[in-house]
């Protein structure tokens, strides 16, 4: 796989006394990107080494640029796309921030949205730090008790007095996995003498005390609260202060062997574990997505609103949900166009090469389409994909027409050239003519790839040449006057009977397209339900995630003693028990698409 990236890019720009900005060529190549993304943010005070960590992510030495003085060295957020290294068909976003909190910036104004947005746009959230995960350390993370004043998940603003708390209940279900980087870790991993994990060293930072000043209870509470999961990861130093200035260009035989196990088994992880960004109700999210929500979130930062995830979510979907049935009629219009020779011998062929490309057009839909209210999409899908079947079946009617047109015009050369010179104006020369006229029709019938217009074009031109052969029967003076006004009218009856013929034809076609009409339907619904079957069970899936998240913090609370957070708890895992089971109980379901 080429490289999409050959070095990281900035994808917001915050510039001193200026709004946040996207950077529109960085833009142009995130959404480029079709596949879905992993997408890695790294936050953390300045100076800890996150640029570094990240380009060990990335699996380069060098790549986001890394400072050696103690000035900030990264600006807003900078942007690396890159070929997944483990999973097939997915591209890996890394994403790195400017450092938190360095008081000589002339801007801290945008830390907080820096802050939020990773955590907008991330699936996986790693939070950097150095030393130990102490009093200071969560002093320092104040940014994730402000969430609730940096996003929204819902558009209508809760209606109760515990509108904020109520909100944020549901950060759980949006929000990325949590891993907590720390580094220059320089204790043992020990409680109580006995030997603990980084995650249980985590939980432990973790745990709350009835009394504990607010501010410091108030991060571990939302760290807690928002999070689907947390992961923890020590690093030892990587060097000797001296070296560390240039550790880019030092050799590994010059690193901290347990650094680099460390840096080993956290990269690892992520690109193990780390899972593909998606959005409410499972849905992936492809590079082309992500940077619609970054447009929208920054757009919504510098309109001065506080950025909200239904509001992206729909936004996005409407974007995507047109795109989906732009995508779909391109793919139905290029396989019929590649594997359908005009014209068709059959409406039957046209009509089994439409049933096929329509029901894979539909696939190609619903793989991108998400949150189609009412299906309005996959209507107008059925809708755009009726209007082709037509426009087909026009164009090969009038590939038939023009084949039959130019046999017709060369069988019937010499027949005119007869006709033109008077050959058959003679005694006896109308019998001559019907049987040569016979001839060529027997000779038509015989070439094949005329298409379904064949009898119609016969008719037509027959009809075009009955003048001149009505010229013919009167000028035949070996016939008397009986014999022609009973031949004229035989000619009439013939005429007529063909003509019967066509449009017996013609409705049985009309027939035909209706049933296809009926199983384009039925295809549709089908495929549908399918979906829908999916969907449902993805929901459920993050509903029984968020309710499990929310049990086992439950129970911690008791054990911790907080007992009016456990009620609460109590009451929004009743309502989640009762938005489930009206969920199980089915949507709406698909009716009357074309
Ligand atoms: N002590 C220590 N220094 C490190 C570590 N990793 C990298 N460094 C060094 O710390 C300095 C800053 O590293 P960066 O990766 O640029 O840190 P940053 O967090 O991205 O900095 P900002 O972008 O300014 O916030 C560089 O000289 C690195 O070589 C580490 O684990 N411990
Ligand atoms: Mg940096």
């Amino acid at each position: 796989l080429p490289s999409i990236m050959e070095e990281p890019m900035c994808l917001i720009e915050n510039n001193p006394k200026e709004q946040l900005r996207v950077n529109q060529e960085a833009l142009k190549i995130l959404q480029s990107i079709q596949q879905p993304v992993v997408v890695v943010a790294i936050v953390g005070l300045y100076r800890t080494g996150k640029s570094y960590l990240m380009n060990k992510l990335a699996g380069k030495k060098k790549g986001f640029s890394l400072g050696a003085t103690i000035q900030a060295q990264t600006m807003g957020i900078w942007m690396w796309c890159l070929p997944h290294p483990k999973k097939p068909d997915h591209t890996l976003v890394l994403l790195d921030t400017e450092g938190l909190g360095d008081v000589e910036k002339s801007n801290t104004a945008n830390d907080s949205w820096i802050f939020a947005l990773s955590i907008l746009l991330s699936s996986t959230f790693v939070y950097n730090s150095m030393g130990t995960i102490d009093q200071y350390a969560l002093e320092k993370l104040q940014y994730v008790t402000e969430l609730t004043k940096r996003i929204k998940v819902k558009s209508t603003p809760p209606k109760d007095s515990e509108g904020e708390e109520e909100d944020s209940s549901d950060f759980l279900r949006f929000f990325p996995a949590f891993v907590w980087a720390v580094r220059d870790f320089s204790l043992l991993l020990k409680l109580n003498g006995k030997p603990i994990t980084e995650d249980e060293y985590l939980e432990n930072a973790l745990k709350r005390k009835k009394g504990t000043e607010k501010k410091l209870d108030l991060a571990k509470k939302c760290i807690r609260q928002y999070f689907p999961s947390r992961k923890c990861f020590v690093f030892d130093r990587p060097a000797s202060r001296r070296a560390l200035e240039e550790l880019e260009d030092l050799p590994e035989s010059k690193l901290n062997p347990d650094f680099l196990e460390q840096v080993q088994h956290f990269c690892s992880y992520i690109h193990e574990q780390a899972q593909a960004k998606v959005i409410q109700g499972g849905h992936t999210v492809t590079g082309t997505s992500l940077g619609h929500l970054v447009v929208t979130y920054v757009d919504a930062i510098c309109s001065g609103s506080i950025p909200c995830i239904e509001n992206a979510v729909v936004a996005l979907a409407q974007i995507e949900n047109t795109a989906a049935v732009h995508e779909a009629i391109t793919y139905y219009e290029a396989e019929m166009g590649k594997h359908l020779k005009l014209p068709t011998e059959t409406i039957e062929e046209l009509l089994e090469a439409h049933a096929q490309y329509e029901k894979e057009a539909i696939k190609v839909f619903l793989a991108r389409a998400f949150k189609d209210v009412n299906h309005e999409y996959q209507k107008e899908l059925g809708t755009q994909l009726h209007a082709k079947l037509l426009e087909f079946c026009s164009r090969n009617e009038q590939a038939s027409s023009d084949r039959c047109q130019a046999v017709l015009t060369q069988l019937f050369q010499d027949l005119e050239e007869e006709i033109g010179k008077g050959s058959y104006s003679v005694a006896g020369g109308y019998q001559r003519f019907l049987d040569d006229q016979k001839e060529k029709v027997d000779q038509y019938y015989l070439v094949p790839g005329k298409g379904l217009m064949a009898s119609q074009a016969l008719q037509d031109f027959l009809k075009s040449k009955e003048a001149a052969a009505q010229s013919i029967l009167q000028a035949d003076r070996t016939l008397t006057d009986k014999q022609k006004e009973v031949e004229v009218e035989r000619v009439k009856a013939e005429a007529s009977a063909r003509e019967a013929e066509l449009h017996e034809k013609m409705k049985d076609e009309a027939v035909r397209r209706a049933q296809q009409q009926e199983k384009s339907f039925e295809e549709h619904k089908r495929q549908l339900e399918t979906k829908m079957e999916e969907d449902r069970r993805k929901l459920l899936a993050e509903h029984e995630m968020v309710m499990n998240a929310k049990l086992q913090e439950q129970r911690r609370l008791q054990e911790e003693g907080f007992n009016r957070e456990v009620n609460r708890l109590q009451g929004e895992i009743q309502r989640l028990h009762s938005a489930m089971s009206e969920q199980s109980s089915g949507g709406p379901g698909f009716c009357v698409i074309l």
